[in-house]
C-alpha cells in the first residue's frame, strides 16, 4: 500500500473515534454511575433543561440518586446556590425539610442527614422559582450535598426566563 492510502485510513481511524468520544460524553449526561472511596451510585442526570419559563412559572427537576454500593450511605448538607432554588428529597416515602441558601435556613434544616440503605433510592426535586428573585434570560442555579460528609455532589438546573 502506499504512504497515501496508508495515512488516509490513518486519519479515517482518528476522525472515527473522534466522533465516537464525542458521542459517549454527551449520553454520559443521562447516567453518571461513579466508584470511589465513598461507594457507587447512579444519579439519573447532574443537569437538567426547565426551558422557557415566566417570572411567575415555578419549576422542578426530579433528579434520582441510588445507593448502588453494598454499604449504606449517608446524604448531608443539602443546600442550594441561591434564595430562588429550593431542594427536596423523598427516600421511602419519608419527605425532608425544603431546603435553601444555608443562611436561609435553620440549624435542624441544615443538619438533616439521612442514610441511605443499599438499593435505596432518593429522589430529589430542585424547584427554581424566578419570582423570588426576578431575572431575565438564560439562569443556571446549582443545589449540592455531600455523600457521607466527604464526595459533593452539585445538580445543576437551566432554565430561560422570558
Ligand atoms: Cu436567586
Amino acid at each position: 500500500m502506499s504512504k497515501f492510502v496508508l495515512s488516509v485510513i490513518g486519519l479515517s481511524l482518528v476522525a472515527i473515534l473522534a466522533i465516537y468520544f464525542v458521542g459517549s460524553k454527551g449520553s454520559e449526561e443521562n447516567t453518571v454511575s461513579t466508584n470511589s472511596l465513598i461507594g457507587t451510585y447512579e444519579l439519573s442526570s447532574e443537569k437538567m433543561n426547565l426551558g422557557e419559563m415566566t417570572v411567575d412559572d415555578k419549576k422542578t427537576a426530579n433528579f434520582t440518586f441510588r445507593n448502588t454500593s453494598s454499604e449504606k450511605m449517608n446524604l448531608s448538607r443539602f443546600e442550594t446556590s441561591c434564595n430562588c432554588t429550593m431542594t427536596e428529597v423523598k427516600i421511602n416515602g419519608e419527605t425532608s425539610p425544603m431546603f435553601n441558601m444555608p443562611a436561609h435556613m435553620s440549624s435542624a434544616e441544615r443538619a438533616w442527614n439521612h442514610d441511605l440503605a443499599p438499593g435505596e433510592t432518593a429522589e430529589i426535586g430542585v424547584t427554581y422559582e424566578p419570582a423570588l428573585m426576578p431575572v431575565y434570560g438564560p439562569i443556571e442555579r446549582y443545589s449540592t450535598f455531600k455523600i457521607n460528609n466527604s464526595k459533593e455532589i452539585r445538580l445543576t438546573v437551566s432554565a430561560n426566563v422570558k
